[in-house]
């Protein structure tokens, strides 16, 4: 099945399709590099980060240390590689950004205006920019958000992720640059840590309970979030990347809902596999972030446009994240 998939895929795609990661160090970026160089080949997708990549990252196919913010590097790379397609991960997540709000928002709007003069001047042909359900905040509804609504956020995060959603669609339709965008959950995965969000607590609290059978949770038991696992978030990443252009109705970004838990949801999940295992509770400043945030969210305009799909339900989640968890730590 996983073989008729991917081969279906190479199919389709451009075979003359060279792809830019920017970001590849990070939770996912280390794992979507990798997606990609199985379905374009290792040599046809360049991996750039501000930081070393992980060694698999590095050791399959070629990387090179880039700073987004440097525009002329950017511009080198790309002209020098023939760059089609852009997938731009860096960024400073919520949780983080609180604490340097300035230089965050220097970072996530700077390195998308640079990506996106760049796709302008050089006609690449595609674009990947993440947006997140940060977009929203504390006046939106918060259960089965739609797809359009009211967006007032008030975190650092959340406003330049709602700025570049508009940046995104104003390039699309002013210069037809070909921009597509998700706004992902919290992302739910084993082999690279989270990097610094408010649902970070949902990877951290596997490796506690494998570990010390114990964790104290950084949100109250009663925060709601939407969530998604890794595997389902690339395959969304990529099939909207691979849609028919003029299936997407929308260029703003779409919504993808995933599983929506608490805490205290999750723990009980886990408590299954690992029954001593005890959860306590001592929120901090992130409560604040995830009260802003929707619980869950109505992702129908992503089903129809382009076939948003899941194999993933928090059971089967749980059930791989603690096994994979398990075999790593082991190694
Ligand atoms: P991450 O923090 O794990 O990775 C981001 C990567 O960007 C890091 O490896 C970092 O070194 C790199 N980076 C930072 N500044 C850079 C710069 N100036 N130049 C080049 N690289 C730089 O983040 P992630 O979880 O992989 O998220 C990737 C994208 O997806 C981000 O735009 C994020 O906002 C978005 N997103 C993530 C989640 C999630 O739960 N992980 C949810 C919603 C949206
Ligand atoms: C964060 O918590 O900042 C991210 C996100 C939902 O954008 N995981």
């Amino acid at each position: 099945m996983v073989f008729l998939s991917t081969f279906a895929r190479n199919f389709n795609s451009n075979w003359m399709d060279k792809i830019l990661v920017i970001g590849c160090s990070g939770q996912i970026g280390s794992e979507l590099t990798l997606e990609l160089r199985k379905i374009y080949g290792d040599s046809k997708v360049i991996a750039t980060d501000i930081r070393p990549a992980p060694p698999d990252v590095a050791g399959s196919g070629p990387f090179e240390i880039l700073d987004v913010l440097d525009a002329s590097k950017l511009q080198l790379i790309l002209e020098h590689e023939k760059v089609t397609q852009i997938y731009h991960l860096a960024a400073i997540l919520s949780g983080n950004a609180e604490k340097r709000p300035l230089p965050s928002w220097d970072i996530n709007m700077r390195s998308l205006m640079n990506v996106l003069e760049l796709a302008r001047e050089l006609k690449i042909r595609k674009i990947f920019w993440p947006s997140s359900i940060a977009v929203f905040g504390p006046t939106t509804p918060r259960f089965d958000t739609p797809q359009f609504t009211i967006m007032e956020p008030n975190t650092v995060y959340g406003i330049s992720k709602l700025a570049g959603e508009r940046w995104i669609e104003y390039y699309f339709n002013k210069y037809g640059v070909d921009t597509r965008s998700l706004r992902y959950p919290g992302l739910i995965s084993y082999k690279t840590e989270a990097g610094g969000g408010t649902t970070d607590y949902a990877v951290e609290i596997f490796y506690e309970a494998i570990q010390h059978k114990k964790y104290d949770c950084f949100l109250g038991p009663e925060s709601a979030l939407p969530m998604m696992f890794m595997p389902d978030a690339i395959k969304a990443t990529i099939d909207v990347m691979e849609a028919d252009s003029a299936k997407l109705s929308l260029r703003s970004s779409y919504n993808v809902a995933g599983i929506s838990f608490t805490p205290a949801v999750l723990a009980s999940e886990i408590k299954k596999h690992i029954p001593e295992f005890e959860i306590t509770y001592t929120p901090d400043f992130r409560q604040a972030i995830a009260n802003s945030w929707p619980a869950r969210i109505d992702d129908s305009v992503a089903k129809k446009d382009w076939g948003l799909n899941y194999q993933y339900d928090l059971s089967k989640m749980t059930t791989v994240m603690l096994n994979e968890i398990s075999n790593k730590l082991r190694s």
